[in-house]
């Protein structure tokens, strides 16, 4: 901080004061650094991070009046572990080079387990002949954490080709953290292609189809 040396004479004749020689110090002109460094946070908050996978926290920056820029300075308390479903918080500190301390600024993280989803494979609801054998298009099943996860989709398949009417399969899956997906269905419509129209084709159709759509909710296209 020495930014000036200053040389001082005293002069005999003029102040009536003797001569005391070089009298040298150092003067620092600043004001002393009262004001603490800002910390902005990178990225957002609250976080919400997929359990099982890695997380990469976005970080922060800190700028000072005098110092400028910190962020190397910066401590980062980040206890996340992204195993773990649950709630976190990552805090940045810092200090200037006078003792000034920022403050301190929080992160939330939150790790969560995000459910899969399945995907219906084919249209939601069939026409299918009687006495015809009835294979089934199936589902997918994704997960954020895991991946595609369609082997462990367990299907409910009461199709009964020999009798007409209506029924619905359901495609149902768990993630590795036991987290379910929304079921899905698809209704199959047996149906007698030679029936009189009056005993079975339509009136089956009418009947069960506008039964059952109306009591499911969602996942019938
Ligand atoms: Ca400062
Ligand atoms: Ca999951």
């Amino acid at each position: 901080m020495a930014d000036h040396v200053w040389m001082q004479e005293r002069d005999n004749a003029a102040s009536g004061y003797a001569f005391l020689g070089e009298n040298t110090y150092v003067a620092d002109t600043e004001e002393p650094d009262v004001t603490p460094p800002v910390i902005t946070l990178l990225g957002e908050t609250p976080v919400t991070h997929g359990v099982g996978t890695p997380y990469v926290d976005a970080g922060a920056t800190a700028l000072d009046d005098v110092d400028g820029n910190i962020t190397d300075n910066i401590v980062t308390v980040n206890p996340v572990n992204s195993n773990v479903v649950g709630s976190y918080l990552v805090t940045y500190n810092v200090d200037d080079a006078a003792g000034n301390s920022a403050t301190e600024v929080v992160r939330v993280v939150d790790v969560v387990d995000f459910p899969p989803t399945i995907t219906r494979i084919g249209p939601g609801a069939i026409l299918h002949p009687l006495n015809t054998a009835y294979v089934d298009a199936g589902a997918t099943a994704e997960d954020p954490e895991d991946g595609t996860i369609t082997g462990s989709i367990v299907t409910f398949n009461p199709v009964n080709t020999a009798v007409p009417g209506a029924y619905v399969i359901t495609y149902n899956v768990d993630d590795s953290f036991g987290n379910s997906a929304p079921e899905v269905r698809r209704v199959v419509i047996v149906v007698d292609p030679n029936a009189p129209v009056e005993d079975s084709g339509t009136a089956i159709i009418t009947n069960l189809t506008s039964n059952l759509i109306s009591n499911l909710t969602g996942n019938i296209v």
